[in-house]
């Protein structure tokens, strides 16, 4: 067990971070320390919860500080990384978000708002205009919208003198910067008349949207690695970030007021982002998804446990290999089979004790992002992509479980916000065929082009029959056999 001390409080605050969550505490701020202890730099970061007072409130009482236990499955060590100088609910204080980012002291903008803090509609591919909280910032109230705080944010800049601004986006998204920076001016088109052209202009000249890939696995905390931390600690900690040894952040080169030097901490900065977004996005997320239903629907209440049945590891290596693989291009300096089996490995990882439960909350989002593509890529080649339907098909029965089927304790503690949506389609759908049907062709909720593959569609019914008529490990031999 090693203890990394805290190491003094930053110069100034260049960085303001939207979602102050245990990812961010996990990635983020472990890189920043890392590259203020290389090069001094303004380069504090200002962390903004979305809602929640939770993490906000602890910080306050705990001078700002908090820890991160790096979880290995036979040691555990502590570092504070002591890198926030403030922290504030974004909800309660909106106008001052806006402030912040009117403020030439801020550089840098990162968000980690989760894949459904874009206001982004997969069915018209465009800003969701008729979203309430995109609607209501578009009518000028303070905004709380994630978007709504950058475009008003960005305006407010502009009038100000417009100094050069990033904005970072860290969510698993694909071309998060550009689907950030599209999402931004989608807003801005709105306003009335010229209100926008402004803003418009200094995104034009000053303000520029890096892409970026993450990747932690960062479970949630519990109440038992609080006891652990005050034990090694010796003091309180309400909010200590578990977290996995492995590390990765791959970032665009493209800073327009100057960046930490996180390359100093392991970040790569790298022409190839596309590329390592592909490869995280559908290897490691998507393949956990796999993991997460069909663990879920198996009673394993955690991915170590799920991964450590051989079905599962069968299903997961299937999808791996047989679907996402062919559907991406490696960046050129990461070797697969070494990046396949750190995956396992990870997985496997069961003192961090991740929940299968976790990993399958807000499954309508993070889906979109993990499957349409690869999938389209299958049957685009003539290929039914059989576990990635078998992942959908999960995926439904724990969060739309047809009547009389019982998906169990893990599935149904998984939140979406498809949840009622998908309850309603399940209690008048027929069967398995009607139940995929409505959601992916009707509510379209993988977007327009997977509504219109009749076959995959289909193939994602029968898989929810044979899950609930002969149960999970039944239909992911169906799948492996077919
Ligand atoms: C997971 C991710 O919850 C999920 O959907 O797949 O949070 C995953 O643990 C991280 O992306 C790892 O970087």
């Amino acid at each position: 067990m090693t203890i990394i001390a805290d190491q003094g409080r930053p110069s100034g605050a260049g960085i303001l971070h939207l979602g102050l969550g245990s990812f961010h505490r996990a990635h983020q701020a472990v890189y920043t320390r890392g590259a203020l202890q290389a090069a001094d730099g303004p380069w504090g970061i200002i962390g903004v919860a979305s809602r929640s007072h939770t993490v906000v409130d602890a910080l306050h009482a705990q001078d700002l500080r908090y820890s991160v236990a790096t979880i290995a499955p036979d040691s555990i060590s502590l570092s504070v990384p002591g890198v926030h100088t403030d922290a504030f609910v974004g909800a309660d204080e909106p106008a001052r978000v806006v402030a912040h980012i009117a403020d030439a002291d801020i550089r840098i903008i990162t968000l980690t708002v989760t894949e459904n803090g874009y206001g982004y509609s997969p069915a018209t591919q465009h800003l969701d205009l008729d979203d309430d909280g995109i609607r209501a910032d578009l009518r000028g109230e303070a905004p709380r919208t994630t978007i709504g705080q950058l475009a008003r944010g960005v305006q407010a800049r502009a009038a100000a003198g417009g100094a050069p601004l990033s904005i970072l986006s860290c969510d698993n998204l694909a071309a998060n910067g550009k689907h950030t920076e599209k999402l931004v001016r989608e807003f801005l088109h709105e306003l009335p008349d010229a209100e926008g052209a402004d803003a418009l202009a200094f995104l034009d000249r000053a303000v520029t949207f890096p892409s970026s890939m993450v990747d932690r696995i960062v479970p949630a905390t519990t109440p038992e690695l609080r006891t652990r931390v005050r034990d090694l600690l010796g003091a309180d900690d309400a909010i200590p970030v578990p977290a996995e040894p492995f590390s990765m952040w791959a970032i665009e080169d493209r800073f327009a007021g100057g960046r930490p030097a996180w390359d100093a901490a392991g970040a790569v900065f790298t022409t190839e982002v596309g590329r390592y977004e592909q490869m995280k996005v559908r290897l490691l997320n998507g393949t956990h998804s796999l993991i997460a239903y069909l663990g879920a629907l198996r009673g394993a209440h955690t991915i170590p446990e799920a991964i450590g049945t051989d079905p599962i590891a069968q299903a997961a290596l299937a999808v791996l290999r047989g679907e996402y693989e062919p559907s991406i291009r490696m960046p050129s300096d990461v070797d697969i089979r070494e990046y396949e089996s750190q995956l396992f490995e990870r997985w496997g990882n069961s003192a961090l004790g991740h929940r299968t439960s976790q990993v399958g909350t807000d499954g309508s989002v993070k889906l979109g992002q993990r499957i349409p593509e690869p999938a389209l890529l299958a049957l685009g080649r003539g290929e039914m992509p059989h576990l990635i339907a078998l992942t959908v098909a999960g995926y439904l029965s724990c969060l739309a479980p047809l009547a009389g089927f019982d998906p169990g304790a893990d599935a149904a503690a998984m939140t979406d916000p498809a949840r009622e949506r998908l309850r309603a389609a399940a209690a008048s759908a027929r069967d398995g065929h009607d139940l995929a049907r409505r959601v992916i062709a009707d509510m379209q909720l993988f977007g327009t082009e997977l509504a219109g593959q009749d076959a995959f569609i289909a193939r994602v019914g029968d898989l929810v029959d044979v899950i609930r008529r002969r149960g999970v490990d039944a239909a992911i031999m169906d799948a492996l056999d077919a």
